[in-house]
């Protein structure tokens, strides 16, 4: 196209490229699922159907970006991790997130019928917001990850007692929060056995520890991945080559996504599927 006197307004734009060699992730949160839990009577302190429809939202956004390495999903959000060598949209924040909002928030909408079959969704849509964060190491991302899991336990666990004084114990919001306050973990694991005969224990693994969307390699080609796990230390190419990339790119878009509810702080979780972390993603 000619240039015409306008085309000066681009030099307003600013880059936003993303560090390189660092773990980019983008977390999505729905925005006020407070309000909206509540229109839709959403389950408490945990509604299966909304979890699972996050879920399958999680899922099909994996399925259609093949950059992503692994996801975590807890309450109304979730967090998508983009493997150090990534180079889609030249790491361009904007379009990251704008992307993987627009994506999660599409297929949200789409599922919803789904798992709300006798609920229509309308107007205030929900909606996701996005912000992505650049972990130079993998320990950082290990901890980033470890972060969000422990805030699910956490406040899984505060919920599921809050509740259970409302529910079970009769008591109001305000008696249920006094009951709680300045109570640790094994005094809430006690209030649940002691008053209600509830083993927190046994609750279910998606409450308790949220949602890992993951690309399970081992079941589609047994054997076919010779991975060294990243040594921080050790100098590497911060950009694949191309080639390598595009096959790279395609055996991830072939596999297998699942969605599993693991313990992703012990090192047990990563030692097993050491593609996530590996410098071969
Ligand atoms: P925001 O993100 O600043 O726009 O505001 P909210 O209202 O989305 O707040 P946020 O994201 O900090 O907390 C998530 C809210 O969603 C929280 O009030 C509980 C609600 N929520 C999420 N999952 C469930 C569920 O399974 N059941 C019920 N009852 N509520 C849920
Ligand atoms: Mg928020
Ligand atoms: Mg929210
Ligand atoms: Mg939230
Ligand atoms: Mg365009």
């Amino acid at each position: 196209m000619a240039n015409s006197k306008f085309e000066y307004v681009k030099q307003f734009e600013q880059p936003d490229n993303l560090l390189p060699n660092t773990w980019v992730v983008v977390r999505v949160d729905g925005r006020g699922f407070t309000k909206f839990a509540y229109k839709y009577g959403f389950e408490k302190p945990n509604d299966k159907r909304a979890l699972e429809l996050m879920n399958a939202a999680a899922r099909a956004v994996m399925a259609e970006l093949p950059d992503i390495t692994i996801a975590y999903g807890v309450s109304d959000e979730y967090s998508f991790v983009f493997h150090k060598t990534c180079s889609l949209f030249e790491r361009r924040s904007s379009k990251l997130v704008s992307t993987i909002a627009s994506t999660f928030t599409a297929y949200y909408v789409y599922f919803w019928s789904t798992y709300f079959p006798d609920t229509p969704l309308s107007p205030p849509l929900p909606s996701f917001d996005g912000r992505a964060v650049c972990y130079p190491a993998v320990q950082n991302l290990r901890d980033y990850m470890s972060w969000r899991q422990v805030d699910c336990h956490i406040n899984n666990l505060y919920n599921t007692t809050f509740w259970a004084l409302i529910s079970l114990g009769g008591m109001d919001a305000t008696e249920a929060e006094k009951t709680l306050k300045g109570t640790y973990a094994a005094d809430k694991n006690e209030i649940l056995f002691s008053r209600f005969g509830i083993n927190y224990n046994n609750e279910s693994e998606m409450c308790k520890k949220g949602s890992v969307v993951f690309r399970d390699y081992e079941l589609v080609e047994p054997g076919a991945l010779n991975i060294t796990t990243e040594v921080d230390s050790l100098p590497e190419p911060v950009e694949q080559s191309k080639t390598q990339a595009e096959n790279d790119r395609k055996r991830r878009a072939k596999a297998r996504i699942v969605v599993e509810h693991l313990d992703i702080i012990k090192d047990e979780f990563w030692d097993q599927r050491p593609w996530l972390l590996s410098n071969k993603p």
